[in-house]
């Protein structure tokens, strides 16, 4: 029935699923795509911090159409490749669903404004949004008191308190007083592990919170209003570009903001880094978010790290040669952690 020049579908139905760094989004995603129904071709938006996609990588194997946006918040930095990754996933690929994973740092309001608004509005029909928590972090001011943080859980119409097997019952009591101080309407919330979530859910509509901004959200859109562009402190600071290095250099770019940097690293095609050694840093790095997919000696490896928990593990080949790629996120305080992760990250390069 499609053909050029024909008008884009209407109303795909789409869904956020958001949730602070780590929390388990992709691992959601993951379990989501698993029950699609047969037959429905979905699509899946992912914006990460870094510059370089790794959720991108781990999604890779579940054939589903994916659009990476690097580099920064969807709202902000990347709101224009944001707009270019959407249309393109809309009308060349037409998928009855699509997913939008925005980088655990991401605001959403903008994003949700963005959705329903012209030119989305009758084109995007937006669908419960599924933000994830680790309900240990409502123990933890850091998180308690992070503005994108709290927005998140704000703007959930469906709060999943993901790695449930981690949690005391000290964490689950937390979150049940959490819950019962959250302002109606209440979103609904569910408990569960490796971000098993169930795919009825993503056709729940939104709750009608009446057009009532939550706090945190209605002073950042205010200030965007008033500014032209809202307040982050993006600052991308590239030090070295891909398209300026010689192939067998390490290419690292650096990105900051909401009280965080970033730096990703990205390795020459063929390069092998020492199991033992690269193990040994993980597990010494005590910064927010570690991962990557790269090579040791015993063939590709995959590193999804934080909260001080997960290691390397194998990896199947990329079906195409590419290139290792490593990221780490730290407080924006703690810039002597990403040093020191750079100085031994390189110092575990195997040579021949
Ligand atoms: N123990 C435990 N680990 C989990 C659970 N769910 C996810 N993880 C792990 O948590 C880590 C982060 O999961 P991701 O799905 O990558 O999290 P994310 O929210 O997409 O992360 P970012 O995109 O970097 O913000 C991975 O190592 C997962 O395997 C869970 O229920 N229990
Ligand atoms: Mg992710």
């Amino acid at each position: 029935m499609s053909g050029p020049g024909m008008r884009p579908p209407r109303d795909i139905p789409v869904n956020l699923v958001t949730g602070f760094l780590g929390v388990g989004k992709t691992t959601a995603i993951r379990n989501l795509l698993r029950q699609r129904p047969s037959g429905e071709h979905w699509a899946v938006l992912v914006n990460e911090f870094g510059e370089i996609g790794v959720d991108g990588g781990l999604l890779a194997d579940t054939g589903v159409a994916l659009e990476e946006i690097p580099g920064g918040c969807l709202c902000c930095v990347s709101a224009q490749l944001f707009t270019v990754g959407l249309n393109r996933l809309i009308r060349q690929r037409r998928p009855d669903r699509i997913l939008i994973e925005p980088t655990g740092l991401g605001h959403p309001a903008q994003i949700l404004r963005t959705l329903t608004e012209p030119p989305y509005a009758g084109v995007l029909d937006l669908r419960a949004t599924m933000t994830l928590i680790d309900a240990r972090h409502l123990a933890s001011l850091r998180h308690r008191e992070h503005p994108i943080w709290r927005d998140q859980i704000a703007l959930a119409d469906i709060l999943v308190a993901n790695k449930l097997d981690l949690y005391t019952e000290a964490d689950r009591e937390a979150l049940r007083d959490y819950v019962a101080q959250m302002p109606a309407p209440r979103p609904l919330v569910v408990e569960t592990s490796n971000g098993r979530v169930a795919v009825e859910w993503l056709s729940r509509p939104r709750l009608d919170r009446g057009g009532a901004l939550f706090p945190e959200a209605r002073a950042f859109l205010q200030a965007q209003a008033a500014q032209g562009h809202h307040d982050h402190d993006h600052d991308h600071d590239h030090g070295h570009h891909a398209s300026g290095a010689a192939p067998g250099d390490w290419v690292t770019v650096d990105t900051r903001g909401d009280g965080y940097i970033g730096r990703s690293w990205w390795l020459p095609v063929d390069r092998e880094l020492d199991h033992a050694s690269l193990q040994r840093w993980v597990r010494a790095f005590s910064g927010e978010r570690l991962k990557g997919l790269m090579r040791t000696e015993r063939g590709w490896q995959q590193l999804n790290r934080v909260d001080g928990d997960g290691e390397l593990e194998d990896l199947p080949p990329p079906s195409e040669p590419i290139r290792p790629r490593i990221e780490a996120i730290v407080p924006e305080h703690r810039p002597d952690l990403l040093q020191a992760f750079d100085a031994a990250l390189r110092g575990t390069e195997r040579r021949a």
